[in-house]
């Protein structure tokens, strides 16, 4: 058993972000570990051709670790990894970290007040902090299709590219048509000799002003001070205008409809192909996706646009919901991510035996600032349920997480006591407030279904205010939201 005090889960943004902060404000007994061999979470799995970020990556940064040199507007995954790990270099996390652990579960010790951590290779860890910084994008959504354990070739998922395989010639299927498939589809399209896409639901798909970065602004943000902080701030308030059309105030979405319209009309001259690429619901209700080139691919002569759905695999193709087959040397899976039931790949057992996954299964993902959870004392999730986002940087999010997790363990040093956790009574406020505001935005009245949304149709997923706003009210700790557990007391005996 190894013990520390608090113990940190990934190295994405979010574990990353988490350890900086601890270490500048002097917490030194902390590990971070870590399922793979290297820091960077989703920008170090995602490697398939065409992956870039779709928010601005003077924006999609530490604040604290502004990059004058980004390439382009819109940086790729290999210069986005490329600044994550330089960043544990230079902030120096890397000898906290362990690689090559992957947490399987955790329980709440009541007697101890503390967690013991689980590990796939049977090591287990102890800390008094349990800080979960795994990210809702990154358990593969494979499809249950019949007969995929019949195809002859390889059929693998974007999330795990298999770069052994070349698709020069191939002819490849690929599966949904997401914010990954709308980045591989175009360039896979250029190596293969047929490619068929199978969409079950058209994206929103916006022109991305993407450009390369010109060297004399890297040199004013170089050289002007102030320049750099202030250009990214542009891009802040500019970003943040984006949630007027989803929160609520819908008049503002058939503006950009109208630009997303007009640029399937430009480039897709053929109505019928055009009808099938225009969604039925409104923008926004799905993530909304940006890309000069993905309309134009299904101008190509060797790509294909089904909508008839999949209905089996076989051996050498996929056979559509018509009946008809389209032969495939490859298929490739652009099929999303677990994300509501993420939980359900983390065994957490919280206060006298409560099952994370069982009680968000039964009762709701429910927690208090998409963090913390009633009945798992010391236990914070970073981007957990409702603070991702659709119009803004998650990073964002991610900084004022890391702030309010070092305040609360502050506040619980300053108290004496070894462990907090939200009231049940501030948990629902805050879920009421956040279903009242989700209920009005566009991911409940825009007609359609999509990972944002649960069993129930409820978005558990996305913030549904300004993130200015997530900033106050993280701010700072309000003392009554918490129940405060002393060394002596246990179960009953904590103070709110
Ligand atoms: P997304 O954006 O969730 O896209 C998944 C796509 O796969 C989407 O088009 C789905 O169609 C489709 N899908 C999912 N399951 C199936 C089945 N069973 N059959 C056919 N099609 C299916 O995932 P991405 O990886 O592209 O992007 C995830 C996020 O990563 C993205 O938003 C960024 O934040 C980064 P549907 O629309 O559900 O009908």
């Amino acid at each position: 058993m190894i013990t520390k005090d608090i113990i940190i889960i990934g190295t994405g943004f979010a574990g990353m972000g988490m350890a900086m902060k601890l270490r500048e404000s002097g917490r030194e007994d902390f590990t971070i570990l870590e399922k793979a061999h290297d820091v960077g979470g989703t920008w170090r799995d995602n490697t398939y051709p065409g992956c870039e970020c779709d928010i601005p990556s003077h924006m999609y940064s530490f604040s604290y670790e502004l990059n004058t040199e980004w390439s382009k507007s819109f940086s790729g995954q290999q210069e986005i990894w490329a600044y994550m790990r330089k960043v544990a270099d230079d902030q120096g996390i890397r000898p906290y970290i362990d690689f090559g652990v992957e947490v399987t579960g955790a329980t709440w010790d009541e007697d101890r007040q503390r967690w013991t951590v689980n590990t796939a290779s049977g090591e287990t860890y102890e800390c008094r902090v349990l800080v979960a910084g795994v990210g809702g994008l990154h358990i593969p959504n494979i499809p249950e299709i019949t007969g995929a354990d019949t195809f002859a070739g390889p059929i693998f998922h974007s999330a795990r590219w298999d770069h052994s395989v070349d698709l020069t010639g191939k002819k490849v299927v690929v599966i949904g048509t997401g914010a990954s498939a709308i980045q591989f589809v175009p360039i896979v399209a250029e190596q293969v000799s047929q490619l068929t896409v199978f969409q079950r639901t058209p994206p929103w798909v916006l022109p991305k002003k993407d450009k390369p970065t010109a060297q004399w602004r890297k040199t004013v943000f170089e050289k002007v001070p102030g320049a750099h902080r202030a250009y990214r701030n542009a891009l802040y308030w500019t970003l943040e205008s984006r949630a007027l059309g989803f929160n609520g105030h819908l008049n503002f979405l058939p503006i950009a409809e109208r630009i997303v319209k007009g640029h399937l009309k430009k480039t897709v001259p053929d109505a019928e192909l055009r009808a099938k690429l225009t969604p039925d619901y409104r923008l926004g209700c799905k993530r909304v996706l940006q890309s000069n080139t993905y309309y134009p691919t299904f101008l190509r002569d060797n790509v294909e646009l089904n909508t008839d759905g999949t209905a089996t695999i076989v051996s050498d193709g996929v056979i559509d919901g018509h009946g008809v087959k389209h032969e495939a040397d490859v298929i490739i899976y652009g099929t999303g991510f677990h994300v509501i039931d993420a939980f359900d790949y983390l065994d957490i057992k919280g206060r006298d035996g409560l099952d994370l996954a069982a009680q968000f299964r039964e009762h709701g993902v429910e927690t208090y600032m998409g963090m913390m959870i009633n009945g798992f004392p010391n236990l914070a999730f970073m981007l957990g349920p409702n603070t991702a986002l659709g119009h803004n940087s998650v990073v964002f999010m991610i900084e004022q997480q890391t702030k309010f997790i070092i305040k609360l363990i502050d506040e619980m040093d300053a108290r004496g006591v070894v462990a907090a956790e939200p009231t049940l009574d501030a948990q629902t406020a805050f879920n009421i407030e956040i279903q009242r505001l989700v209920e009005k935005g566009i991911w409940t009245q825009g007609g359609c279904t999509s990972w944002y949304l649960d069993s129930h149709g409820k978005n558990r997923t996305i913030w549904p205010k300004f993130t200015f706003q997530y900033w106050w009210e993280t701010r700072k700790i309000n003392a009554p939201d918490f129940a405060w557990s002393s060394p002596q007391t246990s179960g009953e005996g904590r103070a709110a």
